[in-house]
């Protein structure tokens, strides 16, 4: 396959202003009749040239005159006509039953669905595929009544009826213009939950949402997070909904999270389904911020679209932007900031040093759906979030004002966007654009230095980035580097005559950088990088006693969490380099500092949970050039142990402390559960006299899935016999529940143990496991390779060869599934020799394979290079 460059964009050659469809559903067999009035897009001769996949040509005809001249391949209709302004008629018929790959128009669990982004509508009709042709469409669904009831797509419904054979059909108009692959139709037999918004300016929007008979009682929290973030929406963007209705479904059987066709998202179903006693406080955050971003890409994505695929992240940073402040505002700014910040820092910064390296916005693509990245979702809305920080608040929203005034309605590239941002605020974002086509990881190294004598104080600040596999050159970047200095005592030293310090930040252009302060009578501790204002990695000598001093005194939240992280990485990495000789001073100032932690459970629980865990195996990967597996993994674990040991009388103190009544999902509670799940799990490693009888406790008193959860995830620090009975129970208990019982394969399969291998294939072959579903691969293939250290790194390659065949299996079965979780294997870089190498002979053998799909050769491919 070839690859698409973004610098190859032409517009296109015809554009369609209005489509009529009308599908005749039929599991095996359905027809698709699509009517479009096409016009010619200046004067040229070419011929029309429509994508179609996957699909069968039923008939063609061009102004009710059937077309002979014309060539068709598995991927392109071409039509030879001389008509400027036409209508064109394409008759197709399509299998849904047969795609498992989800993409298109599919049948599965008793239901139709599409997924069309990013280049699905083609697999259902033969069309100029592309997010810059944006058409108004009516749509018409037959189907049989009785095992279709709800007959769903885009828009308003403006007409029913029946016919006598028991079929019954539904048409829907979306008055709204738009690309193809906002396009979708659900059809089956749901249960229905209905409410309405009223909207800033008095409109009256009916909500529905669908879900599976018998699943009513699990819809609430998701209508009600939607009519927050509408409210939302309104509120902080002055974004109010277009259409009178705004329909959800839930589906078991969904690649991703959930999908913004207009007017009808349609959703994983572990996105919407929530009660007590089978979701998790985790599950109802993770839905109400998806929902969230769903809905807020009405605006940021539909009314506003991408010109072409390259342009991804114009939506999904900005949606992703706005989610994550949406959730902010829902609950503790400073968690969810931790939480952004370890997305990236796991995952981001390890596709960075992969040989998947990518800019924000790709230059070169051969599957787009490889596109859907930790790069173009998370450091994209980084990248939002920078310009957020350069304009302020009120300067976002005057350019955000500007980008709807300016391109409501049409099909648009990043750099409008940040012309938008520039011409509302007079800010030069010129050199700030460098981000957009910059891929790579920079490094901001800070040195200082102090003269007692004049009480000059000195910060020198130098940025670069190293090269990546698809950009060897880099240029120093436009960064909002925000720092404060502490003084002695703790407190900010201010100094109005230097600007930076007074904006608390310095805006880096160069390479390098001084700021000086003079006057001061001691040297002062710099905290840097405060809320992470740039997804840089920064480096400067700190002494264990900074690290100390910033996580009591910074006045900002996130950068207190990120010193005690430091200190922990520092412990860990200490260790691991070092196990002979542990370094006792270090360990104990890290303690001391961990038991101040225990003071701010009171008054701020959701810091101090963040701040008593101890930074993951992924993020201290990012922190080495080369990965120690189990050097770096046992060390992690020791610190942790150490932590348990010798403070366990606190974390049995922060356990009985945390009363809570029955379960409800709200802020104070959340925190509560979550320090006391902490405290229990670290009561377990330190193998506390009381943790095996607070264990069964805690799992038979739990009326919540957080709480017994907690007991598993806890347990798998103890003894075996112990984690074996409660899964047992817990599987009996949920075995009919699949999104309960996915977090039960997840726990197996990250278990850290030496017959881990032998006990995987178990899993697989469980009666609830199937390759066709997405959520079960996820939960058992994504949790063994993305989490289970030990187990996948075996050093004899049996983790690596393992996760190969299953790709093999999934190759044909679901690509873009394959090619998301092959992802761990294609991270070989920083790796020793002997792992490189088994990794790169499990990839070798994908890539010998001669079915492989283009979503695998791309990311082989590219890994083998
Ligand atoms: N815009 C959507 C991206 C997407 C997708 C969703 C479901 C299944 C397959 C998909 N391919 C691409 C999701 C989002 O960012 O909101
Ligand atoms: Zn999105």
């Amino acid at each position: 396959p070839v690859a698409k460059k973004r610098s190859d964009y032409q517009t296109p050659d015809f554009l369609i202003s209005h489509v009529d469809m009308v599908f005749h559903l039929d599991v095996e067999n359905t027809r698709v009749i699509t009517t479009s009035q096409i016009t010619r897009n200046g004067q040229h001769d070419r011929p029309l040239v429509l994508d179609g996949e996957s699909i069968k040509l039923i008939s063609l005809t061009l102004n009710e005159d059937p077309i002979h001249d014309y060539t068709v391949n598995d991927e392109q209709l071409s039509i030879q006509t001389s008509a400027n302004t036409f209508t064109l008629c394409v008759e197709t018929e399509i299998n849904p039953r047969e795609n498992k790959t989800l993409e298109g128009l599919y049948f599965s669990a008793g239901a139709y669905c599409t997924q069309c982004e990013a280049e699905g509508f083609r697999k259902i009709t033969y069309f100029l595929d592309r997010p810059d042709v944006l058409a108004k469409y009516d749509v018409t669904i037959f189907a049989d009544k009785a095992r279709y009831p709800h007959l769903l797509s885009n828009g308003n419904q403006i007409g029913k009826g029946q016919l006598d054979d028991g079929r019954h059909w539904v048409k829907w108009q979306d008055p709204f213009n738009k690309p193809s692959y906002l396009f979708a139709l659900v059809a089956g037999d749901f249960d229905l939950l209905s409410d309405h918004f009223i909207t800033q300016s008095g409109r009256n929007v009916v909500l529905e949402l669908y879900v599976d008979k018998g699943a009513l009682d699990k819809g609430h929290h998701a209508i009600a997070s939607l009519k927050k973030a509408m409210a939302w929406d309104e509120k902080v963007f002055g974004l109010e909904y277009d259409l009178d209705i705004y329909m959800v479904v839930a589906v078991d059987f969904f690649n991703m999270g959930a999908m913004e066709n207009k007017g009808l998202n349609v959703f994983n179903s572990k996105f919407v389904l929530a009660d007590a006693q089978s979701a998790t406080d985790d599950d109802f955050f993770n839905i109400e911020a998806v929902i969230g971003h769903e809905y807020f890409h009405n605006w940021t994505g539909n009314r506003v679209t991408c010109r072409d695929w390259f342009q991804l992240s114009l939506k999904e940073g900005l949606t992703v932007f706005r989610d994550q402040q949406f959730s902010a505002d829902m609950s503790s700014p400073v968690f969810n900031r931790i939480k952004n910040v370890q997305i990236i820092r796991e995952h981001q910064f390890a596709e960075d040093a992969s040989a998947m390296a990518h800019p924000i916005r790709p230059e070169e693509v051969i599957e787009m759906n490889n596109f859907y990245t930790v790069t173009v979702y998370d450091k994209g809305a980084e990248v939002i979030r920078m310009m957020h920080t350069l304009l302020g608040a009120d300067g976002f929203r005057k350019g955000i004002d500007l980008y709807f005034e300016r391109f409501d309605g049409q099909a648009v590239t990043c750099d409008d966007f940040v012309q938008a941002m520039q011409d509302a605020t007079h800010v030069d974002l010129s050199h700030f654009r460098l981000w957009y086509s910059q891929s790579g990881t920079p490094k901001v190294t800070v040195t200082d230095t102090f003269e007692q004598s004049s009480g000059r104080y000195t910060l020198t600040i130098t940025q670069s980035t190293p090269p990546t596999a698809d950009q060897a050159q880099k240029g120093a970047l436009h960064i909002p580097f925000k720092f404060e200095l502490l003084d002695q005592q703790g407190a900010i030293i201010y100094d109005d005559s230097v600007p930076e310090l007074k904006a608390k930040m310095v805006e880096l252009t160069q390479a390098k950088h001084e700021i000086s302060v003079s006057g001061l009578s001691e040297k002062p501790t710099p905290s840097l990088l405060l809320n992470f204002s740039a997804p840089v990695k920064v480096e400067y000598p700190y002494s264990h006693q900074q690290l100390s001093h910033i996580i009591l005194h910074s006045s900002d939240e996130f950068s207190r969490w990120d010193a005690s992280q430091s200190l922990y990485s520092r412990c860990i990495h200490s260790l691991a380099t070092t196990p002979d000789s542990p370094d006792e001073e270090l360990f104990d100032s890290m303690l001391v500092a961990v038991s101040g932690m225990f003071d701010l459970a009171d008054s701020n629980p959701a810091l101090a949970a963040a701040m008593l865990s101890v930074p993951s195996f992924e993020t201290l990967s990012q922190q080495v050039d080369e990965i120690h597996v189990e050097a770096l993994y046992h060390a992690q674990r020791s610190i942790r142990n150490l932590m348990a040991t010798s403070l366990s009388e606190k974390w049995l103190a922060l356990y009985n402390k945390q009363i809570i009544g029955s379960y409800q999902y709200n802020a104070d509670d959340v925190d509560k559960r979550r320090l006391r799940n902490l405290s229990l799990s670290y009561l377990v490693q330190g193998d506390a006299p009381q943790a095996s009888k607070l264990l069964s406790a805690q799992f038979a008193s739990a009326d919540n899935m957080t709480d017994s959860l907690g007991v598993l995830k806890a347990a798998q620090y103890g003894p075996v016999a112990q984690f074996d009975n409660l899964m047992v129970q817990f599987e009996e208990r949920w075995r009919r529940d699949p999104l309960v019982l996915d977090k039960w394969f997840a726990l197996h399969a990250n278990m850290e143990r030496s017959d881990i291998l032998a006990r995987l294939p178990l899993l697989l072959s469980h009666e609830k496991f199937s390759l066709d579903n997405p959520n079960r691969v996820r939960s058992v293939l994504g949790s063994f390779a993305f989490y289970n250290v030990l187990g996948f790194h075996a050093i004899d390659g049996s983790g690596y060869r393992f996760l190969a065949d299953y790709i093999l299996k999934l190759n044909s079965v679901n690509p873009q599934v394959a090619a998301r979780i092959i992802t761990p294997l294609t991270q070989w870089q920083k790796f020793d020799d002997t792992r490189q190498e088994l990794m790169r002979y499990q990839l070798a053998r994908i890539a010998d394979c001669k079915t492989l799909s283009k979503d695998l050769i791309e990311k082989v491919s590219k890994s083998l290079n």
